[in-house]
């Protein structure tokens, strides 16, 4: 825990050194004061934690659940940064943390590629950084200590199941289904994840026919954009699956406004990911048919995970998380009552 941070000192002034005084001011901005630092490494357990931004209602359950565990009277520092949805400010970030010295880096990538040189500069100072929600692309594992997240895989299977349970029940099972579909972030694990899973369930039905897919950033706003143009290029839309609850928000709202119906008694099914309390009251108005559950309260799972690197015990470099699913069918009313996100 305790750490030399004068080294911070000098390692500010080193970067000064190779890429000059703006760029300096770039590098350093954001660090602590040197005396605060002192003494919080003493006294916490210091953990940088790279959020990807604010985009959505999970992202912002996500963050409360790391900021709610790495609490002064849990005996953490914590160094929050929001990276805005830009891999740049994450990797600026991240280099940050490796100044300051942190004794673990928490980092949820936006998008898999493009980490290996920040992680082998953690690496190389010797912090262990854990994966949180999202995953990374890379030949070397080593890199990394573990990743705790979703099944993003099996998410996209369980939407596309139910999907084809839902339409056998209403006698559908054979007919021509004209599918769109709202993409997350592109080459973030839970896009590629959720994609891919569905994409699998695709294949065993030779009737179901994938119109456009589109990415909506994982915002309401952007899914709106995305299901008016999807409105206007197809007459004849049958489902439309959104890779997150928000952009099914925006979807609905085109959807909407363009005068035409979806959930459980309208034209179109809307399926969607998160599954947030959001969701869930969009499903008791019947707005939305269904919603595959991902679990934002990460914070806690990442606190265990620390607690046995402190102990020095191994731990599983791939751990997920229970999720289930929710549709109009069930009692939602009373699941909403003791649903905590
Ligand atoms: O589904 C979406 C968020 O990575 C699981 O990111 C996360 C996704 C989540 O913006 O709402």
């Amino acid at each position: 825990m305790k750490k030399t941070w004068l080294l911070l000192l000098t390692a500010a002034a080193a970067a000064g050194a190779v890429c000059g005084c703006a760029e300096q001011a770039e590098q350093t901005e954001g660090l602590l004061p040197y005396e605060e630092l002192a003494e919080v490494s003493d006294e916490y357990i210091v953990v940088g934690f790279s959020q990807v931004g604010s985009e959505s209602d999970w992202r912002m359950a996500n963050t409360a659940s790391l900021q709610e565990t790495f609490t002064e009277e849990n005996g953490y520092y914590l160094l929050y940064e929001d990276g805005q949805q830009k891999q740049e400010n994450q990797l600026k970030a991240v280099r940050n943390f490796i100044l300051q010295e942190v004794d673990y880096i928490v980092l949820d990538p936006i998008v898999e590629t493009g980490w290996d040189g920040v992680l082998q500069e953690a690496k190389d100072a010797g912090i262990p950084v854990i994966l949180s929600d999202r995953s990374i692309e890379t030949a070397n594992e080593d890199l990394y200590t573990c990743w705790v997240g979703s099944d993003f895989t099996a998410e996209g299977e369980r939407a596309g199941e139910w999907l084809s349970a839902y339409l056998e029940n209403r006698g559908r099972g054979k007919e021509e289904i004209r599918i769109v579909t709202l993409q997350g972030t592109l080459g973030s694990t839970a896009q590629i994840g959720r994609t891919e899973g569905f994409a699998r369930v695709m294949e065993e039905h030779e009737n179901w026919k994938m119109l456009d897919r589109q990415s909506g950033d994982f915002t309401q706003a952007k899914g709106e954009e995305v299901m008016e143009q999807f409105l206007e290029a197809y007459d004849d839309i049958d489902a439309v699956v959104c890779e997150n609850d928000n952009m099914a928000f925006g979807a609905v709202d085109a959807i909407q406004k363009a005068g035409r119906t979806c959930g459980p008694d309208g034209d179109m099914i809307v399926i969607c990911f998160d599954a947030m309390q959001a969701a869930l009251e969009a499903m008791v108005k019947g707005e939305i048919n269904a919603a595959f559950e991902c679990n934002p309260l990460l914070g806690p799972e990442v606190e265990e995970i620390i607690q046995s690197l402190e102990r020095g015990e191994p731990v599983e470099k791939i751990r997920y998380v229970e999720e289930t699913y929710y549709d109009t069918s069930m009692d939602l009313e009373s699941i909403l009552k003791n649903r905590s996100y």
